[in-house]
């Protein structure tokens, strides 16, 4: 029997460590889709978060969990022998650090460039090129970061890495792409370039974090 049950979207960015992790360490959670457009699936929603939001956990035991980073920790803590949440006193506050600045800074910027260009809704309407400079921002923090750490906490990897990485890695190559930074700090589309070189935010986040093996391994394995 499934240890517990994941109420989520197909894709969804909040989900994607979650799911990741639980097979990395053979955690059974099943994971259930919700589609927008079948009544049920919303009135469900609507029942388990009044929020109408993604993720929610519901355990076989009836323990119910909303707020992702809340739900990543508490089915990485059904291994308690992993690695995953660190080695020292201090990690479990930098890990609450990195998974707080994804879930508050990188998401929202990354979903008020997406979000309107699939013509999904976004709960609080963003100013896309103020969603532009934040997201270049973040991942300028993270590139310095991650080009002096092999991981986000340092030589080990951790849910941090698992969180922050992977729904980085497709929006930037787009965003990236399609958007440039002006040095007057306005933002305009640009192009696509012919070859699709990935860009330096981009091979910075990927080479040192998305493109390690163990990571690469748990985020194909979703
Ligand atoms: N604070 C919540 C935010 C959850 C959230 O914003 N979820 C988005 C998807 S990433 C959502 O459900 N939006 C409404 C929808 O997709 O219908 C968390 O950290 O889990």
């Amino acid at each position: 029997m499934a240890f517990g049950t994941l109420y989520t979207r197909n894709p969804n960015p909040r989900s994607f460590a979650i799911i990741a992790v639980s097979k990395l360490l053979n955690i059974d959670l099943a994971v259930q889709y919700l589609d927008r457009e079948n009544p049920e699936d919303e009135a469900l929603l609507y029942k388990l978060n009044p929020l109408r939001q993604v993720p929610i956990f519901v355990g076989e035991d009836g323990f119910k969990l909303t707020e992702c980073t809340a739900i990543l920790q508490y089915v990485t803590s059904q291994s308690p022998t992993t690695p995953l949440l660190g080695h020292t006193p201090t990690s479990p506050y930098e890990i609450q650090k990195w998974l707080s600045f994804a879930n508050s800074d990188l998401l929202p910027a990354i979903g008020g460039i997406i979000l309107p260009l699939l013509r999904l809704h976004n709960a609080v309407q963003k100013d896309v090129q103020d969603c532009l400079r934040a997201l270049h921002a973040d991942l300028a923090l993270l590139q310095n970061h991650l080009q002096g750490n092999k991981f986000l906490l340092g030589d080990e990897i951790t849910i941090a890495d698992y969180f922050v990485i992977p729904p980085v890695e497709r929006p930037v190559a787009f965003a990236a792409q399609s958007h440039r930074v002006r040095g007057d700090g306005t933002v305009r589309p640009e192009r696509p370039a012919a070859s699709a070189t990935p860009n330096a935010a981009r091979a910075g986040v990927c080479r040192s974090a998305c493109e390690t093996p163990t990571l690469r391994a748990g985020a194909t394995s979703r």
